[in-house]
């Protein structure tokens, strides 16, 4: 019995207990329904072992769904809270634990792979390739996300949620100041997902520097593999720093050494310096895939090409650069001092430069455009207004003397998701509905589409603008109250309708995808925007080999150029294609991680050995196997090519 008793949750609730009931009657339904239909083999051999980029993209894509829904319950009941002063529908326990969970699940199981989805189904379609450079490792880094993401979640129920914040600073962070294991589990949840996403950035950037279609040099590659290609070097560079801190914070709380606790020599501000190494160009990392998309969406909807192509490459470079060197802008009032704040204040506001010559560039190819709103342009166009006064609060935050009276307030608050929400969600959203037809084989319907958008951005200025009055009169972030004298309780209830907002635009968005799945016509062309790049001119279900001739490449648009002046793709005949097999060890071996995060969670030192030495023979066993893949044969190519229309050009 009490061996159990460390699992029970330290603050139960309703709403824990509910959640274990759900969860348990969840997985039931799923089983049973997997066994009563006879699916289980289906699923493995289709979807669980598959080593495409479409369908790892798909599942991206769902996993993502899943947790905006979590992050956005959390963030609905915050608002609750806060809507009246002296409320009690949280306690202050409960409101930290619900803060760093929406902020991770956010963050990290939501953005990330949501961006990483459409990543994985376009970028391969983009340059032309088959597939990414390593496709099974491409699935041990969805099923490594999808495993710290699980475990991350059940801390709800097992053991208790993390509560130090998404940035979990030390010292709070440590043992004496959080005891519960809910930071144990941010550390190994994190760790987990966060090898993933490094092997991903390893994976795409080798993809794109290797496997381009013939003639499409650096400087032909469509916008969006620009962007992909900055973002995963800045994967690669930046991850790493993560892995360590999270590796050093971990033996911090489970085997007590003293790297970042504020007795035996210990730095506690070496994690807040860690931290915001990864942190800063984390938030890069969301940023420029958007950017990467609202630039194919605004040119192909003002059809033109999009203007400023050098420049809009050389202000991602130097973006990448400086992201790297401005994270101590997170901490100018923890005391480093005015001539360390000076420069980073310096840094930090010459960010905005090459970011404004993004925006400019995208206002000069609306200039003159041809003009359609469809849903990608719309929340295009929202983007731009919102995010401006987003990014304009960051440079107020970014002055250093200044930051002193906004540190902390909802002020900040308001920035962040002025920034995020437009710059990563509304791209994410305008990117799924642009692609849809592409992954799915019909459209979403516009009208409730653009409803929706309006709403969204609507209720996004709603719940966030009063965030800006009530920070600048000093209400704190992360208080899970205040008191009615401040006169706070006006602007909060503001918010709170803003979120109610947001949320039926999330309603009207799933009703969509129910809607459109169920009445959209099943008959369209593989073209259905009349696009610019390669991923529209392969067939609509895409085939397993995405092209069953590899393009040759003139222009950063291709396919524009083959469908307006004559540029002829597909020169060569079919031959053999060379696939990769699918294989069930990176969902195995992610299992075994998941297993090993949570013993050592527990400091249960027996599966934690076992399990550790089960990754490094499942390691072993990947480098010993021989499996050449297989072809498919010209024959089969030339079916499937007649039966899903032929060539077109
Ligand atoms: C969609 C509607 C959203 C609402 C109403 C909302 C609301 C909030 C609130 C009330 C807080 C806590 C303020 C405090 O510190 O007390 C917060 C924090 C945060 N949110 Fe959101 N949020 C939303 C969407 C998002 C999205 C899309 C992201 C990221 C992609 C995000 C990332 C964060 C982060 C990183 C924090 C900081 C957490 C922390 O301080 O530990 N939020 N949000
Ligand atoms: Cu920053």
């Amino acid at each position: 019995m009490e061996f159990f008793q460390q699992f029970a949750p330290p603050h139960p609730s309703p709403a824990i207990y509910a959640s274990m009931v759900a969860i348990v009657l969840t997985t039931v339904a799923i089983f049973g329904g997997l066994t009563y239909f006879k699916k289980w083999g289906y699923l493995w051999r289709e979807w669980l072992t598959t080593v495409d980029h479409k369908r790892i993209g798909i599942m991206y894509l769902i996993a993502a769904l899943l947790m905006l829904f979590r992050g956005f319950v959390d963030a609905l009941m915050m608002r609750a809270q806060l809507a009246m002063p002296d409320n009690q529908l949280l306690d202050a326990q409960h409101y930290n634990e619900i803060f760093t969970t929406h902020g991770v699940v956010m963050i990290l199981f939501m953005a990330m792979p949501f961006i990483i989805a459409i990543m994985n189904y376009i970028v391969p379609l983009q340059i032309g390739a088959r597939d990414v450079a390593f496709p099974r490792l491409n699935a041990l880094s969805f099923w490594l996300f999808f495993s710290g993401a699980m475990l991350f979640n059940i801390s709800f129920v097992i053991g208790g949620s993390p509560d130090a914040g998404w940035t979990s600073y030390f010292p709070l962070a440590s043992n004496e100041f959080s005891q519960h294991v809910g930071t144990n589990y941010y550390m190994f949840s994190l760790q987990i997902a966060g090898l993933g996403t490094l092997i991903s950035g390893i994976n795409f950037a080798t993809t794109i520097l290797k496997m381009r279609a013939p003639g499409m040099t650096l400087m032909k590659m469509p916008m969006f593999t620009w962007s992909s290609f900055i973002t995963n070097i800045i994967i690669v560079f930046a991850f790493p720093v993560l892995t360590v801190a999270l590796a050093m914070g971990s033996m911090d709380r489970i085997f007590g050494t003293n790297f970042f606790t504020t007795a035996d020599g210990g730095m506690d501000m070496l994690w807040a310096n860690l931290f915001w190494i990864w942190g800063h160009p984390e938030v890069y990392i969301l940023i420029l895939p958007a950017f990467g998309l609202y630039s194919e969406i605004i040119s192909t909807f003002a059809r033109r090409n999009l203007y400023g192509y050098k420049s809009m490459v050389a202000s991602m470079v130097v973006i990448c650069l400086l992201s790297f060197v401005v994270w101590a802008h997170h901490f100018y009032t923890m005391g480093q001092g005015a001539f360390a704040n000076s420069i980073f204040s310096i840094t930090t506001m010459a960010i905005a430069v090459p970011t404004g010559v993004k925006i400019f560039n995208w206002l000069f190819t609306l200039w003159k455009g041809k003009i359609t709103i469809t849903v990608p342009m719309l929340y295009s166009m929202l983007f731009i207004p919102i995010f401006t006064i987003g990014g304009v609060t960051g440079v107020m935050l970014g002055m250093s003397a200044a930051d002193y009276q906004y540190h902390n307030t909802m002020f900040l608050v308001a920035h962040f998701h002025l920034v995020i929400i437009p710059g990563v969600m509304f791209a994410l959203l305008a990117g799924l509905t642009f692609y849809w037809p592409k992954m799915f084989g019909f459209m979403l319907n516009e009208r409730i589409g653009k409803w929706a958008a309006w709403l969204l951005a609507i209720g996004t200025c709603v719940a966030f603008f009063p965030m800006f009055i009530s920070g600048l009169d000093g209400q704190a972030r992360r208080m899970y109250t205040y008191s009615e004298a401040t006169g706070f309780g006006i602007w909060n209830m503001i918010s709170f309708v803003g979120a109610l907002a947001i949320g039926v635009a999330f309603l009207l968005i799933a009703y969509n995808i129910y809607y459109s799945t169920r009445y959209a016509s099943r008959d369209i062309s593989a073209d259905p925007w009349d696009a610019r790049t390669l991923e529209w001119s392969t067939h609509t279900p895409v085939p397993v080999y995405n092209f069953a001739v590899v393009p040759q490449v003139n222009s950063d648009q291709a396919f524009w150029d083959a469908k307006k002046h004559g540029h002829v793709l597909f020169k060569d005949g079919y031959k053999d294609i060379h696939m990769p097999n699918n294989s069930g060890l990176p969902i195995i071996m992610a299992g075994i991680f998941f297993v090993w995060g949570f013993s050592f969670v527990f400091s249960l030192w027996l599966p934690a050995i076992v399990t550790t030495i089960a990754i490094f023979a499942c390691m072993a066993y990947q480098s010993f196997e021989k499996d050449d893949g297989y072809h498919i044969h010209v024959d089969t190519i030339e079916k499937t090519e007649r039966k899903l229309g032929g060539h077109k050009q």
